[in-house]
Formats: C-alpha cells, structure tokens, sequence
C-alpha cells in the first residue's frame, strides 16, 4: 500500500486478498471512520459550541460522565447502528449491551468502544482518543447478549483508535500488522501516513501514574526504582518518564518511538481489578501492541489470553516496547 492512499482504498485492497470476503468488513470500518470524523470535528470545535464540562451524570463505573463523553458516544452508537453491519454494540458510556431496534439490519459484528477516552483532559484542550474492538457475533443469535461479548482478546477481528491531537490519526490492525492514517482536513479522509509500524524493542521512557507509587506492589515498585536509579543503578541507563492520563495519547506515543505504559494493579484499586477496562481499553491496545512487535500483560499474565467475566471488567495492563515489558514480566514471574 502506497503512502497516500485512501483508508477505504487501503480497506478494498485488503478485501482482496481474502477469498470469501463479502465487503461487510470494510463497510463496518467506513462507519468507524465517519464517526470518528464527527467526533474529531466536534473535539476541535469545544466550547464554540459548547460541549465542554460535565454533563452531571455517572455511568457504570460511578465516573461522572462529560458532555462530550456522551457525545462521543451518541455518535459512535447511531453511525454502526444504521450501518447494518453489527449485531449489537457495547461501550464504556453504556452501563448494558445495547440492543439494535427490531427493525434495523443486523450483521455480523460486535463492536465494543471507549468512545472518548482520557475524558479528564477534555476540558483542559489535551489530547484525547477514541478506541475499538470489532469481535465477531456467535452465528444463530439474532440478538447477542453480554455472555456474547465475553470473548478473550485473541478473539477481535480488528482493533484501533483514532487520536484527536495536533492531527487527528487512526491507528488500525486487522491482525496483519498495524497501520496509521492521518485524517486529511480539507478533503474529509484518512489517508495512509504510517505504513507498518513497529514498536523499538528497546526504550528509557517509562509512564507510570507515580502518585500511586506507594500503593504499588513488589514487581512494579522494584520495576520504577530501578528505572529511577538510572545510570549508576542495575539498569545500566537513564530514564525519561511521561504521564498524560490519555491512554490513546500514550500508545500512540510508543508506537512513534518505543517507551513502556503501566497502569498496574495497586492496593488502592485491588478490589475493582484494576483502572482500565478489559474490553474497550486494554484488549484492542493489547492487540495493536502485539501487532506492532511489543507485549501486553497485566503483570503475570498476557492481557488477550483473558477471558472476561463481565462487560466492564478492569485490568491492570503493562504495555510497550517489548524487552522493557519482558523485564517487568519476570519481575512478576520471579
Ligand atoms: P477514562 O476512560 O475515564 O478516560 O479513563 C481512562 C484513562 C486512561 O486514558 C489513562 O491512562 C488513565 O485513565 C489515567 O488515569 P489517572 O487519572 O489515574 O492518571
Ligand atoms: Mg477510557
């Protein structure tokens, strides 16, 4: 695929190389796109329109909701509903599996979402993101329920994330590597601006929310103080450290030029599993992680060989450059 090329172009190409493809996919993918353009478009324009603030609700997980959290959402729901192309849908805004009204097509997919993630840097003109995962719905069930969903990450047919930055890009895998697109403002399209990306298998960047630190356990606390020692320490080097509370900002970053992210388990959260949810957060990551030649585990465990429980279970998830990873892996292993 040329530099350039359409995302559709990209999608249709893709298609054929797949004997039996019937297009279904690459039309679900052209409703993720139009929806995470109207979402980029409505980011950009903030408070002109007023969107900014809370919304004075709480979803699910007892988070106060904004109101672009519930637009995002909005939107993101009515574009696949009408699409024809899922089955049903899930997000991190909806407390329940939305069902599709009996008279709208159904299709194959699930598809389950953080429609605005990083919602505490909306108001302060921060980075944001949107992320997916496409699952495939079991065959013969006319309306899926939650059970459906429960599906471990090794399952998602595609996973991406569109970030609303300086540009706004959307990174994709189909589990064939991991591509990004830069959406082209004046004409309305993402095009192809980063062919095959890989993750360095090497990195001195850490980020880690180190306001917890003394809530951490063993591995992790050893992991940082190690990082912490820098040069004269057992690790030989210096570190850089960021934190930006947007996980799509902070993948998209090692993606760009390698590091390691860290939202571990700690003693403050230990009964809720963890901070990130399993489903929209951690798995489509998990696999674009993967896909780019980096790891993803939530300290003992790889994070897609998870089988769910619920719909919004949380993880504690550890991804990145791949021999960064590895070294806190052992450290829970040992
Ligand atoms: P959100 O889905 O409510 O926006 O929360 C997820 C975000 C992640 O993007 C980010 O890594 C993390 O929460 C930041 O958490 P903290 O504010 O504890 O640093
Ligand atoms: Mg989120």
């Amino acid at each position: 695929m040329q530099i350039g090329t359409s995302l559709t172009h990209c999608l249709i190409e893709r298609q054929r190389d797949h004997a039996g493809a019937t297009g279904e996919f690459t039309l679900l993918m052209n409703d993720i796109v139009s929806a995470c353009k109207v979402i980029a478009s409505q980011v950009k324009k903030g408070n002109l329109i007023g969107i900014l603030g809370s919304a004075e609700t709480e979803n699910v997980q007892g988070e106060t909701q904004k109101k672009l959290d519930i637009i995002s959402n909005d939107v993101f729901t009515h574009t696949l509903m009408y699409g024809g192309q899922v089955a049903a849908l899930a997000s991190e805004e909806m407390d329940e599996v939305y069902h599709l009204p009996t008279q709208l097509q159904r299709g194959k997919y699930l598809c389950v979402y953080d429609p605005l993630d990083g919602s505490s840097n909306i108001d302060v003109n921060v980075t944001v993101g949107t992320i997916f995962s496409v699952l495939r719905a079991p065959e013969g069930v006319e309306n899926p329920s939650e059970k459906d969903f429960l599906q471990a990450g090794t399952e998602q047919v595609a996973a991406g994330y569109c970030i609303y930055g300086p540009s706004t890009i959307m990174v994709l895998t189909t589990g064939h590597g991991v591509h990004g697109f830069t959406l082209d403002q004046d004409i309305g399209e993402f095009k192809l601006t980063h062919p095959n990306i890989t993750i360095p298998e090497d990195t001195k960047e850490f980020a880690i929310n180190m306001s917890n630190q003394r809530f951490w356990d063993a591995p992790v606390k050893r992991y940082i103080d190690e990082c912490l020692a820098g040069k004269e320490g057992p690790r030989g080097k210096d570190f850089n450290m960021r934190w930006v509370a947007s996980m799509v900002a902070e993948v998209h970053r090692i993606l760009t030029r390698g590091g390691i992210f860290m939202y571990p388990i700690d003693s403050k959260i230990r009964d809720k599993g963890g901070k990130l949810r399993l489903m929209y957060e951690a798995n489509p990551m998990a696999m674009i992680v993967e896909q780019a030649g980096g790891l993803a585990i939530t300290g003992p465990d790889r994070i897609m060989t998870i089988k769910p429980s619920k719909l919004h279970q949380r993880v504690p998830v550890i991804l990145g450059s791949k021999n960064e990873v590895q070294v806190v892996w052992d450290y829970h292993k040992g």
